[in-house]
């Protein structure tokens, strides 16, 4: 059997909430609908979809490290990153990219430079292959294609 490569969509702290409240800043779609899109999304590309939530920094961390190995392992071209908060805050998210050498594209649904002062920074972006903001859930899609297209494979 021909092994299939995988990408993944990691997702950061309260975007459970998706859907169910600030339909205004966030829009209507849920979690789960959203993970459906990405299926379809990477489907379309022969790729297989590794879609996963946690309200826990560590827990990230640890999936990056999984994800970073298995790109190592020729398994999978990277990952479809939207750290929630954790964009303004930490360190440790960006180092383990940094260390992983994992490929991210970073997603936010909302336009963080068009909202608060301190959505305007992210620790993410500099180790980011790039960045995908204010478009909605659409960006995830895009995002998945754009990392399909930068990966070597
Ligand atoms: O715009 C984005 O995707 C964000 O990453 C979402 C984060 C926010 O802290 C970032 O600045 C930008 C928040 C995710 C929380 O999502 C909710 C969804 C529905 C209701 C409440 C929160």
């Amino acid at each position: 059997m021909i092994p299939v490569t995988v990408v993944y969509v990691l997702n950061g702290p309260n975007l459970n909430l998706l859907g169910t409240r600030r339909p205004e800043v966030y829009g209507t779609t849920t979690l789960s609908i959203l993970e459906e899109l990405c299926r379809e999304e990477a489907t379309r590309l022969g790729l297989d979809l590794v879609f996963r939530q946690s309200n826990h920094e560590g827990l990230l961390i640890d999936w990056i490290h999984e994800a970073g190995a298995r790109v190592k392992a020729g398994e999978s071209i990277g990952a479809v990153f939207n750290p929630g908060a954790y964009t303004h805050t930490s360190i440790a998210l960006h180092d383990a990219i940094e260390g992983t050498e994992l490929p991210v594209i970073e997603v936010h649904i909302s336009n963080v430079h068009r909202r608060e002062a301190f959505r305007h920074h992210s620790y993410i972006s500099p180790i980011a292959r790039g960045t995908v903001v204010g478009l909605g859930v659409d960006g995830y899609r895009l995002a998945i294609d754009a990392l399909h297209r930068m990966s070597p494979q």
